[in-house]
């Protein structure tokens, strides 16, 4: 089942899932615009831009992982305590811009989404690659709408592996069978097909090859 919504359609979830596993970063919250602006920050003061279309290959990826990316893209080569320190500093800036957030930028549909899972009986997990996740639960209020939280600090392996899924549907107690994900990053696409999971892709069919659904955005969805 490939479909390709447009904002004005609804389209229906598979009523047979037990629980529902959220990403984070471009599905509950825009984060992913502050991640880039962050990033391009860092390569403009080396020296070189960064392009959203470069940015598009970072989502879903680990902040350490995404810095290799980047100074490839560079070419610039460095000492493993330099890159840490880089790292950080795209962490603080990040940070920076993350620290404004509220309830208000849940993004459309999130709310709505979790109360009706809820509602029905579906557990509710967060599987994000983010370190940074429990903070912007917090600033956004969203931390009590999750059964189970799983983010970039209880994993070893980040996405395309499964890890981060596996971990989410063992803590809520589920079969990989009965969990349904939804992601906005290729690499996270990768992940919930390796763990066995069907996945709802959020954003653009060519950017989320192997999904079983695309919509725009959790508001395009009804349950
Ligand atoms: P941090 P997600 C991912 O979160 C982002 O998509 C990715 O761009 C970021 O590099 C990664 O988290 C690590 O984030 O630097 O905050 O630990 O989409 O898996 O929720
Ligand atoms: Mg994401």
């Amino acid at each position: 089942m490939l479909l390709t919504a447009h904002s004005m359609t609804q389209h229906t979830l598979p009523t047979d899932k037990k629980a529902f596993i959220f990403d984070l970063d471009g599905v509950l919250v825009d984060t992913a615009t502050f991640h880039y602006q962050a990033w391009k920050r860092l390569a403009n003061s080396l020296g070189f831009d960064f392009t959203w279309q470069q940015n598009e290959k970072l989502k879903g990826v680990s902040r350490q992982q995404s810095l290799e990316y980047l100074l490839d893209w560079g070419n610039v080569d460095l000492p493993s305590t330099e890159k840490q320190r880089l790292a950080a500093r795209k962490n603080d800036w990040y940070l920076e811009l993350v620290a404004g957030m509220t309830h208000w930028d849940v993004l459309p549909g999130a709310f709505r989404l979790l109360r009706a899972a809820q509602a029905k009986g579906i557990r509710t997990a967060l599987g994000s690659a983010s370190k940074n996740a429990q903070l912007i639960l917090a600033h956004t209020r969203t931390a009590e709408c999750f059964d189970a939280v799983i983010d970039g600090n209880s994993v070893s392996r980040s996405k395309p592996h499964p890890e981060v899924f596996l971990n989410a549907a063992r803590a809520l107690d589920v079969p990989v069978s009965d969990c349904l994900v939804f992601e906005d990053a290729q690499a996270g696409i990768e992940a919930a097909i390796a763990a066995g999971m069907q996945v709802v892709g959020i954003g653009h069919p060519a950017d989320l090859k192997g999904a079983d659904m695309v919509v725009p955005g959790l508001v395009d969805l009804t349950l």
